[in-house]
């Protein structure tokens, strides 16, 4: 069955020691992995901040090639595509501005293909045959946030394919600030935000006054505003009951959404800590920092009913 591995960020000497650990067998000749019985499937995010992302990319290419491995596409992925993408409307400019925000999240990946446009064009041509979810049975996977309704509305507006990877219309109009893509890819590969409820502010780690907080939309039946969102302990009202911001809550839309789903695994959110647990009997976070100092790990997946933290494992130091 399916071994559900984190968010990679570059760091393939982890990758390597986690695939090893899980009885993957390495062929240096063809820098692939293989296992007789089960494939791994990454949630995305394969590049920034570590200092392999191309060790890493072509490993991943070369697993999936050879059937050993599925993968959905990351946030990181995604940019880097918009990155590298001229806006056809405005010649010169780029549908992921460079601006030294932009280039600096990015610049790990940049500095591996400089000099070599022709490696640089064919990494963002693969990311493109990524789709944004993956389905099997029960499990559904997805890099930061599953919603049924965006899938939906992204295939009914022609933004992505049955299989779930990304349209060239979609690649446009994702770029564009305002579309109706933009908002529901923001959705699956960066998680959703939404306004609290009138009245209720934060400031954030920056010093910044927020009146959105990012949904904890794994959170079935949250009773507190920390359940709900991911606020900083500090807000006044992180432990006050929790109300829906509004009758047509984003929140509340997509938890009544995850009814009909059985099972659901995802990276993107930085979880922290030494002993990787599921969030619930039903949702597992697979992302455990490896780039922030955490660790690499998986979840070997077996048909189970129910997640369980025995079935997480994590990379041995490399
Ligand atoms: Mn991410």
């Amino acid at each position: 069955m399916y071994d559900i591995i984190g968010d990679t960020h570059g760091h393939y000497d982890e990758l390597h020691a986690l695939l090893l650990g899980m009885g993957y067998a390495y062929d240096a000749a063809t820098h692939n992995f293989s296992h007789p019985t089960r494939k791994a499937l990454f949630v995305g995010d394969f590049i920034d901040a570590g200092r392999q992302n191309l060790k890493v990319i072509s490993l991943v290419q070369n697993m999936m090639a050879s059937g050993a491995a599925k993968a959905v596409m990351g946030n990181h992925d995604y940019n880097a595509v918009h990155y590298a993408m001229e806006d056809p409307d405005r010649p010169g400019e780029f549908m992921r501005r460079h601006s030294a925000d932009n280039a600096h999240q990015h610049s790990e990946f940049l500095n591996e293909v400089a000099g070599n446009p022709a490696l640089y064009q064919s990494i963002t041509d693969w990311v493109k045959t990524l789709p944004v979810y993956f389905a099997d049975g029960d499990l559904h996977v997805v890099h930061a946030c599953w919603d049924g309704d965006a899938i939906a509305g992204l295939k009914t507006i022609g933004a992505i394919n049955a299989d779930g990877t990304i349209t060239p219309q979609g690649w446009i109009e994702g770029g564009r600030k305002g579309t109706v893509a933009f908002r529901l890819f923001e959705t699956l590969l960066k998680g959703p935000e939404e306004h609290l409820a009138p009245g209720l502010e934060f400031t954030d780690a920056y010093g910044r006054k927020r009146t959105k907080g990012r949904i904890k939309w794994w959170n079935e039946n949250p009773q507190t505003y920390r359940e709900a969102y991911s606020i900083p302990p500090s807000a006044k009202f992180a432990d006050d009951p929790y109300t829906p911001a509004s009758p047509h809550s984003e929140a509340t839309r997509i938890r009544d959404g995850l009814r009909s789903v059985a099972l659901v695994a995802f990276g993107h959110y930085w979880m922290h800590g030494r002993i990787p647990t599921p969030l619930s009997d039903h949702a597992i976070c697979v992302d455990w920092s490896v780039a922030k100092g955490g660790m690499l790990a998986a979840y070997r997946y077996d048909r189970e009913k129910t997640f369980t933290a025995a079935n997480f494992y994590i990379a041995p130091k490399p």
